[in-house]
């Protein structure tokens, strides 16, 4: 009987690591491409910047910050999921972007629970 408990223990955690590497586990929302794209030079300010994930994503746990080079936050509307694709986010800005260097500090909280952030920058000319 004290056999049995005691080898049912290595099963336990043989689940465990099985549910912690299974794929959907490691299936969070990584960001896929985004517009503008990391590291670009547009010539102009987006009205809006677009995030697209690998997962669908729920818009009122997720956002962005747009630093100025300064490390001044950009004045952003509230982040928008795209109607027909949810793994979009759109973030629109309140008013164009002057010339020079941006990170985007993103994150977001996919529909699986997991939450996920990370950055990129661009710049505009
Ligand atoms: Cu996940």
């Amino acid at each position: 009987m004290l056999k049995t408990r005691f080898s049912a223990l290595p099963g336990a955690a043989a689940l465990v690591l099985a549910v912690a590497f299974s794929p959907a586990a490691l299936a969070h929302a990584h960001l896929k491409s985004q517009y503008p794209a990391a590291n670009a030079n547009v010539e102009a300010s987006p009205q809006a910047l677009t995030l697209t994930f690998s997962e669908d994503i729920e818009p009122a746990f997720s956002g962005v910050d747009i630093l100025a080079a300064n490390q001044q936050a950009m004045p952003v509307a509230e982040v928008e999921r795209a109607p027909k694709q949810h793994n979009q986010l759109i973030v629109p800005l309140e008013k164009p972007l002057p010339a020079g260097s941006y990170q985007v500090n993103w994150h977001v909280l996919s529909v699986d629970g997991h939450r996920t952030k990370g950055s990129y920058t661009f710049s505009v000319k």
